[in-house]
């Protein structure tokens, strides 16, 4: 089953708005098969974003996320790597649609409230890079059958 690596970034944590993100996934049917609250290290922020390590706003980007604790999931499903993305809404709240988490908990592009995998392989990546195996859990929902 496909897993996507989610994390709610330190303005959903200082704004009380994790347990509804959370909400939002379990409502949407994705299974939490890890979570945890982290203060993020300066190393983890980085190799994170590698990708983006050569833009300008790279510096600004690993100063927030390490600025205060992120809350950090692994979430299983259907097509959880696009859905969740679809659900998070544009990287620029600005451009995020109402019903999105952005959309409707954002309106500056750096402080986004969440972050989500971007494809399959970024998923593998992020959820090894961010959970040990004995992190992670498997479970059965009987009531999956029905989502
Ligand atoms: P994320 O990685 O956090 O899930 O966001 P994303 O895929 O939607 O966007 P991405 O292009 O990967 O950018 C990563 C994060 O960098 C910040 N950003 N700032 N100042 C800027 O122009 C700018 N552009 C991107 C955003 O916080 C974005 O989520
Ligand atoms: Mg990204």
């Amino acid at each position: 089953m496909e897993r996507t690596f989610v994390m709610v970034k330190p303005d959903g944590v200082q704004r009380c708005i994790v347990g509804e993100v959370v909400s939002r996934f379990e409502k949407k049917g994705f299974k939490i098969v890890g979570a945890k609250l982290l203060q993020v290290s300066k190393e983890l922020a980085e190799e994170h974003y590698e990708q983006h390590k050569e833009r300008p706003f790279f510096g600004e980007l690993v100063d927030f996320i390490t600025s205060s604790p992120v809350f950090a999931m692994v979430l299983e499903g259907n097509n959880v790597v696009t859905s969740a993305r679809t659900m998070m809404g544009a990287t620029n709240p600005k451009d995020s649609a109402p019903g999105t988490i952005r959309g409707d908990y954002a309106v500056n592009i750096g402080m986004n409230i969440i972050h989500g995998s971007d494809s399959l392989e970024s998923a593998e990546r992020e959820i090894n890079l961010w959970f040990k195996n004995e992190e992670l859990t498997q479970y059965d929902v009987t009531v999956s059958k029905w989502i």
